[in-house]
């Protein structure tokens, strides 16, 4: 494991005003969104997708410092036939990928998943290395139960504990392989839970990952956190103010992420997308933290962009306006520098 190296490259993965795009939606996954726009997924497709956000040059080169990449991606090439993965090292934003096979129905803990992916990781962080990934990503999924009509209360204290403990050993897995690992433990948002709740679940999923990190071995120096923010659920009906999702959330990361810890990479959860940037700019107009905060966002960077380009090449250079626009708002937020005259001046 070469330390200076890892801590390089998770220095890089968040420069102020810079942050990470998550790309790296399934093919299951990116099916649904181009279902959303009623356009059939095909590999073709994907790549024109994907191609086109890659080469938005000044998105790229000024706000993205890294882009998350699905298996697939990290071996497409462009239609000119430059590998994905150059087009990405031409703006100078570092190849990433999700490693993890995703959240499954976890044995013993109805209505709980637990992420699988640690068999044969050695091996696939080899091959991903020499295709040019510095940087991975593992996804646990914790979700809140509705009290109200839920048989169990969840999350229960053995999937947490299941899902951090995997989450270090992948940590662990990768700074072998000299990649930096994403650590990205997701408290869903999509109940009725309040704020507090979200704050409880979040602290106790953080304290026990970073205990589980500590026993594996893993060096915090060369690792990058995903979180999500505190939130109320959707569906509650009292909704904080941003103030309060900034202030929480802050308090949260403080009361359990080390400061050895480079910096913080948010996922956007299913935010709408101005309130993800929102609320990341709040975090650090409040400041005084040991890691800088910013983002790793998929919905969030891409939703616009994908209904503006909406399967067809003549929207292009619109839907290349529409991502510049959200990743530069976002660069601007983790920097606690971004205002609403700014996001409505377009
Ligand atoms: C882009 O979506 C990622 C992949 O999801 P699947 O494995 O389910 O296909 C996802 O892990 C994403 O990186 C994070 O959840 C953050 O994305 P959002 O959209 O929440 O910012």
């Amino acid at each position: 494991m070469n330390l200076e190296q890892l801590n390089n490259i998770a220095v890089k993965m968040v420069t102020p005003g810079q942050g990470l795009l998550a790309a790296d939606e399934s093919t299951g996954t990116i099916k649904k969104r181009f279902d959303s726009i009623n356009t059939v997924s095909t590999e073709d497709k994907r790549r024109d997708w994907r191609e086109m956000l890659f080469r938005t040059e000044d998105a790229m080169k000024n706000h993205i410092s890294g882009v998350i990449l699905y298996d697939e991606t990290l071996r497409q090439s462009a239609k000119d036939g430059t590998p994905l993965v150059d087009l990405i090292r031409s703006h100078d934003a570092i190849p990433g990928i999700k490693v993890d096979m995703g959240a499954k129905p976890m044995a013993g803990r109805p209505g709980e998943t637990i992420t699988e992916g640690l068999d044969g990781l050695r091996a696939r962080l080899a091959e991903y290395y020499d295709l040019g990934a510095r940087f991975a990503k593992w996804r646990a999924v914790i979700e809140i139960s509705n009290p109200d009509t839920a048989d169990r209360v969840t999350p229960s204290w053995g999937a947490i504990k299941a899902n951090t403990h995997a989450l270090a050993r992948y940590a662990a897995l990768c700074q072998e392989a000299n990649i930096v690992p994403i650590v990205e433990p997701e408290v869903l948002m999509g109940g009725y839970h309040g704020i507090q709740t979200c704050h409880d679940v979040t602290e106790n999923v953080l304290k026990t990952l970073y205990s589980d990190l500590y026993e594996q071995g893993v060096i915090l120096e060369g690792t990058i956190l995903k979180p999500n923010m505190v939130v109320a659920g959707k569906r509650c009906p009292t909704q904080p103010s941003v103030e309060e999702v900034a202030e929480r959330t802050v308090q949260v990361l403080k009361d359990c992420v080390p400061s050895a810890v480079p910096g913080i990479a948010f996922l956007s959860g299913g935010q709408d997308n101005v309130a993800a940037t929102e609320n990341l700019n709040a975090m650090n107009e409040i400041g005084g933290f040991p890691w800088n905060l910013t983002y790793s966002y998929g919905r969030a960077l891409q939703q616009s962009a994908l209904f503006t380009w909406a399967g067809d090449s003549a929207n292009y250079d619109a839907a290349q306006k529409a991502f510049h626009h959200r990743a530069r708002m976002n660069g601007l937020a983790s920097m606690g520098q971004w205002s609403a005259e700014q996001e409505a001046a377009g």
